[in-house]
């Protein structure tokens, strides 16, 4: 038996030494296509495929079943009440015994042409290789919608504050990794999001050996898009959450920018309310009504979004919110003139009444508002 027998791809069993994992919904008219191309592109590497659908509407968990059945390399790892595409990344990931395995989207985007090139890359001893869009041969951020490119713009310069591998393209969701590093890493990583990559190179105990392969991405023919400007929010929490050493809780630091637009809708109404002519404590008071429902509409869609309140429970959910908030700001002035009192800084007594009154806010709101 040769050396390479006896090591990953052992032809006798038929163990695969690459998985392919593909998180998909809603993708029924693409998974068929990017399967016959794994097949093309593979020839030759004992590789699998492993699409983890979040039940999608249009049937995409069934189909892959049926492709299953004529190619036991095809499996579907069904996902109910669950969305989120960090987390299906990492369960397929996890669901794999190869050595090798390897995220690409569900969509055509990704060129899966550049596999090869990539596994020679692993075998060759690096042990995390990334499909890149921003080193010459890619398509830097063609293709992307200008807000999309803004966003991947940004998410590069912060990601470079918390990422123990340098990359240059850290939102890529097309990249080839050694297993046993995401077996390590997976505990800590979190699971809502898209960022699966850019948390991975994050959160690693020792820096992997990197290696990236240029690739244009492509433009999509079939379905639509799921992640939108929400993604720009989402992203900005994560490299807080890195920067403080995951001490401040993601949803934390969501629920305190939600409330920091809010100072700015609160802002706005004012001046609204009195250019209509309201009086000072009216127009102050209705922006305070204004900015506590805009926060809660932000954070019913945004922070809480796995909580989401619907129905006759988003307007019980409102009040309530109201009455959290109410609270929180009496706790707030509180504590402020109790310092201030006690002869500390007025800015001090202020901010440590403010930050008070949003860690009440977001204790209690996670309790009652949104409890899940
Ligand atoms: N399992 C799962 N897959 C998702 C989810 N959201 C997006 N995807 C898949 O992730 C890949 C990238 O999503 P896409 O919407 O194409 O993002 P874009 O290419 O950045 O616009 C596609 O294969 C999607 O089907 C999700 O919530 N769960
Ligand atoms: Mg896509």
């Amino acid at each position: 038996m040769t050396r390479a027998q006896m090591t990953s791809d052992s032809p006798t069993t038929g163990a695969p030494e690459l998985t392919v994992v593909v998180p998909s919904y809603n993708e029924r008219e693409n998974v068929p296509e990017l399967a016959r191309r794994l097949g093309e592109v593979l020839a030759g590497v004992a590789w699998e495929m492993i699409v983890v659908d979040d039940d999608s509407p249009d049937g995409t968990s069934a189909l892959v079943k049926d492709l299953s059945r004529s190619d036991p390399r095809i499996r579907c790892i069904r996902r109910v009440g669950r969305r989120g595409l960090a987390g299906a990344c990492i369960e397929g990931m996890l669901a794999s015994s190869a050595p090798v395995v390897a995220v690409m989207d569900a969509d055509l985007q990704h060129d899966e042409t550049i596999l090869p090139a990539m596994l020679e890359k692993i075998r060759g001893g690096a042990e995390l290789v990334v499909a890149s869009r921003n080193i010459d041969g890619g398509s830097k951020t063609e293709g992307l919608s200008p807000i999309r490119q803004a966003i991947s713009d940004l998410g590069r310069r912060l990601s470079d504050m918390v990422l123990r591998a340098p990359l240059s393209d850290p939102m890529s969701g097309f990249f080839m990794i050694r297993r046993e590093i995401v077996e390590e890493v997976a505990p800590r990583l979190a699971t809502t999001g898209f960022k699966i990559l850019a948390d991975i190179a994050a959160s690693v105990q020792r820096v992997p050996t990197v290696a990236e392969v240029p690739f244009v991405f492509r433009e999509r023919i079939h379905g639509e898009s799921k992640l939108d400007a929400k993604v720009a929010l989402d992203y900005i929490g994560f490299v807080l959450n890195k920067l403080s050493g995951g001490l401040i809780p993601l949803r934390f630091i969501f629920f305190a920018l939600v409330g920091a637009s809010g100072l700015v809708v609160h802002l706005a109404a004012l001046y609204a309310g009195l250019s209509l002519g309201l009086r000072f404590e009216w127009a102050q008071t209705a922006a305070t009504v204004v900015a506590m429902t805009s926060n809660f509409i932000i954070n019913n869609e945004f922070t809480y979004r796995d909580a989401r309140l619907k129905g006759g429970r988003f307007f019980t959910g409102l009040l309530l919110f109201y009455v959290v908030c109410s609270i929180g700001a009496f706790g707030n002035v509180g504590v402020a003139s109790w310092l201030y009192a006690g002869d500390v800084e007025w800015w001090l007594s202020g901010l440590a009444g403010a930050i008070m009154g949003a860690v009440f806010n977001y204790a209690a709101s996670s309790a009652v508002v949104w409890r899940r």
